[in-house]
């Protein structure tokens, strides 16, 4: 194709037509000859939930190359938090990439990354000093955290938790706890990395200091704190299942931490950044960890994660022991400070509440008619209904799928997730407007009465 036959692209943004569009089916030809094109190119190990070829996005929507316009439950897996091609982040991007794209900040350092850095310390759970290291991926400030948590406690064990996610590299997939797709046939694993039970309420039932008691339990006889650097714990799960642990539970694991000088690591990847009702999801369980690990929402689209945390901890490393050539890259810095601008003073902290309030409503009336609803959980923005087999409470993962599938073929992405493969997630950009958001649940509800 030459770019004469190109179609006109619409333009992303807020200006986009918040509107569910379906010209075509899902997925129309130009986007069945994209992912021909894809089978022949790309490596079969990296799949699409949503059978399009995008070209468009903005507010509450992604447009494909066929002139469909879908409604945005998933936000790129929790990352358009303040709205894809948000104003102010295409502005500061445009304009730092005209000026510079790099320099590298370990050879040239420049003011965005400090900038991202105060914000960071700022924002992040507690009052303690701080320093913050930038990076590009969710996996890859997971990885660094855990260096640092090493260096300052000079012991090599971590400890993470059932259904836990946090990254496909190899220290990450060590952390993450499911195979299948993430750790299956790409071993072995880096070493010195143990599990913990989780608090997950719907399954096991346990209030939150007695699930505390017996992941400490488990941690004290089978890791020993003699040996142990960190624990890491995303605050309400992600990929797991958006997994709410009950009160008590994470303050409970805090204070061990602490009593054992153990650095207590909150993964606040997919959870940071307003989506959950607070500026970090430690906020709403009271806790203030040693440190926080974000990327995501950070940068409004651009690849960016950080580590922040206690000076004492981030300071132990030696000169030159952390980095890496485009961490804090200076486009992504620049987007990081608008969509911060964003986050502070465009209200989406009550947004974030404010759209989980429709999520919750529209949910839970669901629920009280379709016994396949196990739970509906989650806090803000960040919501997800789990599905079950009604006469035993086993995971449904084929229901999930099918109506998952039965949303996108109308016009409604979301996405799956759970460890059993049985939950659909509500991420929605918080820019999506209240009619498209409700109007996208009642796709959710067709989809579930026909699946
Ligand atoms: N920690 C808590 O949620 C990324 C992964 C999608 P990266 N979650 C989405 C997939 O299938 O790869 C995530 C997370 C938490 C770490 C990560 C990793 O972040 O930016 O994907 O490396």
């Amino acid at each position: 194709m030459s770019l004469t036959d190109a179609p006109t692209l619409p333009l992303g943004g807020p200006t986009l037509p918040q509107e569910r569009r379906l010209v075509t089916a899902i997925p129309g030809p130009r986007s069945q000859a994209l992912l021909a094109r894809k089978a022949q190119a790309v490596s079969a190990g990296v799949g699409h939930t949503v059978p399009i070829e995008a070209v468009a996005a903005g507010g509450g929507v992604v447009v494909d190359a066929d002139g469909n316009s879908l409604i945005d439950l998933g936000s790129g897996i929790a990352v358009t938090t303040v709205g894809n091609a948000h104003p102010k982040v295409v502005e500061a991007v445009q304009a730092q990439v005209a000026q510079f794209t790099h320099t590298c900040f370990m050879v040239s350092p420049y003011e965005s990354y400090v900038a991202v850095a105060e914000a960071l310390n700022r924002l992040t759970p507690g009052d303690h000093e701080k320093r913050t290291a930038l990076f590009n991926s969710g996996a890859e400030a997971v990885e660094n955290a855990v260096k640092i948590a090493r260096k300052h406690t000079g012991r090599p064990a971590v400890v993470a938790f059932d259904h836990a996610y946090h990254g496909r590299t190899n220290l990450t997939m060590a952390l993450t706890a499911k195979a299948m797709p993430y750790k299956s046939g790409f071993g072995p694993f880096a070493g010195e990395v143990y599990r913990a039970p989780l608090s997950y309420p719907f399954r096991d039932g346990l209030d939150g200091p007695a699930a505390a008691r017996r992941a400490i339990s488990v941690i004290e006889k089978q890791v020993g704190a003699a040996g142990l650097a960190a624990v890491i714990i995303e605050p309400i799960q992600g990929e797991g299942g958006f997994i709410v642990p009950a009160d008590g539970f994470l303050p409970e694991l805090v204070r061990w931490c602490r009593e054992n000088g153990v650095v207590f690591i909150a993964d606040e990847v997919q959870t940071g950044f307003a989506r959950t009702g607070a500026m970090f999801a430690s906020e709403l369980f009271g806790i203030v960890p040693d440190l926080v690990t974000t990327a995501k929402g950070l940068a409004g689209g651009m690849p960016l994660a950080a580590v922040t945390g206690r000076s004492e901890i981030m300071d132990a490393s030696h000169l030159g022991g952390l980095g890496g050539t485009y961490g804090g890259n200076p486009v992504a810095c620049a987007a990081a400070l608008a969509a911060i601008d964003v986050f502070e003073n465009e209200g989406l902290i009550p947004r974030a509440r404010a759209v989980g309030d429709i999520l919750v409503s529209r949910l839970t009336a669901l629920q009280q008619q379709d016994a396949r609803i196990g739970d509906v959980r989650g806090r803000g923005a960040m919501v997800a209904v789990e599905f079950v087999l009604p006469d035993t409470g086993e995971p449904d993962a084929a229901l999930a799928a099918a109506v998952a599938k039965a949303c996108i073929a109308d016009g409604v992405i979301v996405l799956t997730c759970g460890t059993y493969g049985n939950v659909i997630r509500f991420l929605p950009p918080l820019a999506i407007p209240d009619e498209l958001l409700s109007e996208g649940l009642e796709v959710v509800a067709r989809a579930l009465a026909t699946s």
